[in-house]
């Protein structure tokens, strides 16, 4: 018999790669997908006109993670095996904004969600969408499943909640709940305001003679980017496994924006280097390969300090020993190969 798995967030980055895993598995989908003033669907669209996919179970229901009684009406109406939780307002920079609605949708919506299970008594498995983030200012590096929290944005300590509460249903009422800590993932389903895919779409703007530059925040932050493809996988295995347990899933290596945003502007033959420091700080193009329209001596970055964040993370480096270990997962897409794939689909898309 099929599985049957809820997946919320199923509009976003991972829900759509998650969606498309699931399915390929042979299990019934239903995703939550929160109500918008435009459609919100166009991540999963596709999976309906995949002709290969033709006999799929791939349902969609309205849901809010604020809203109890939609979360458990549906998942007494699904029964599912398992629940993938992804839903959350995403962006750090942002949560500064909405530190309440974080809290509200991020933390005490993933409560809502496993008291769902609890009242309803069920066995779903429950896979919660932990991040990186709760290491914020890192007590240690590299930053594995023992590492001291420290969190830096109200995103980041809604997620903490969302950590504790999740670990605390386990050991109170033996739910088979997992934490996945994932470090930052990425590809060209990435939304637009997230650093990589902000800049895999300025390097084409800019590349196309669309616009002559664009404006970046911190450029010496670090992060441990992977592949979302590979990190979705890594989800469905923690649901598979005999016991529930936490896993961080990352790459172990870890890289500057300043040097994400060269490595974008190298896919496309255009050379750069960097001058001035702090907010005097641009990037100059030194050669353009593929005569594509730039000029040697165009400045195509500055720093805006609109960009920059209250609290920042500076460093952000993985270990996923534990996750190899016990689970055989490791990241298989490396840097250089997602930032060409985020700057061809970025391009080839613009240049329509
Ligand atoms: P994303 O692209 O921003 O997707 C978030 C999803 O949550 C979207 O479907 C969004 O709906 C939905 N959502 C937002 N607020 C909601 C609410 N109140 N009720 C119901 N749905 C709501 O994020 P992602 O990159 O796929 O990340 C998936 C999850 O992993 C998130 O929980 C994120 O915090 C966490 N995470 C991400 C990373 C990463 O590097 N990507 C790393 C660690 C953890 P709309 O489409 O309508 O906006
Ligand atoms: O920022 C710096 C910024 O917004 C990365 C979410 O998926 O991963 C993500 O959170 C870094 C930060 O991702 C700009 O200051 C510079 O240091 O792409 P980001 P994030 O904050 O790491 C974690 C794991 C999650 O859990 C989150 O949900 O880049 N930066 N200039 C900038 N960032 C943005 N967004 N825009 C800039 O212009």
């Amino acid at each position: 018999m099929s599985k049957v798995a809820i997946i919320t967030g199923v509009t976003g980055q991972d829900g759509s790669y998650l969606a498309e895993l699931l399915i390929e598995k042979g299990y019934i989908v239903h995703g939550l997908k929160r109500r918008s003033s435009l459609f919100n669907s166009a991540r999963i669209d596709h999976i309906y006109e995949n002709p290969k996919l033709k006999n799929i179970k791939f349902f969609l229901h309205y849901s809010d993670m604020t809203d109890s009684s939609n979360l458990i009406r549906l998942i007494s109406d699904i029964k599912p095996d398992e629940i993938y939780n992804l839903a959350a307002m995403s962006h750090v920079h942002v949560s500064f904004d909405v530190p309440e609605y974080a809290a509200d949708a991020d933390g005490i919506g993933t409560l809502r969600l496993l008291e769902a299970v609890r009242i309803l008594k069920l066995k779903t498995k429950i896979y919660q969408a932990s991040t990186s983030e709760l290491y914020g200012l890192v007590q240690e590096v590299p930053q594995s499943e023992k590492t001291p929290f420290y969190p830096r944005s109200p995103y980041a300590v809604a997620k903490i909640y969302a950590y504790w509460i999740t670990v605390n249903y386990r050991e109170a009422y033996g739910m088979f709940a997992c934490n996945g800590i994932l470090f930052n993932h990425e590809s060209p389903r990435r939304g637009e305001t997230f650093v990589t895919r902000k800049i895999t779409m300025g390097v084409s703007k800019v590349a196309l003679g669309k616009s002559e530059s664009f404006s970046l925040g911190n450029l010496n932050s670090q992060r441990d980017w992977g592949h979302a493809k590979d990190y979705v996988y890594g989800m469905y295995l923690m649901l598979q496994n005999d016991k529930p347990c936490d896993y961080v899933l990352a790459t172990g290596k870890t890289t500057t924006i300043r040097e994400f945003l060269r490595l974008a502007f190298e896919v496309l033959g255009i050379i750069i280097e960097f001058n001035g420091e702090g907010l005097d700080e641009v990037a100059t193009v030194v050669e353009n390969k593929k005569n594509l329209a730039v000029k040697v001596g165009q400045v195509v970055v500055r720093v805006n300090k609109y960009y920059f964040r209250p609290t920042e993370v500076d460093l952000l480096i993985g270990d996923p020993t534990k996750a190899k270990k016990e689970l055989g997962w490791e990241a298989n897409i490396d840097l250089k190969d997602l930032v060409e794939e985020m700057v061809k689909s970025d391009f080839k898309e613009l240049n329509k």
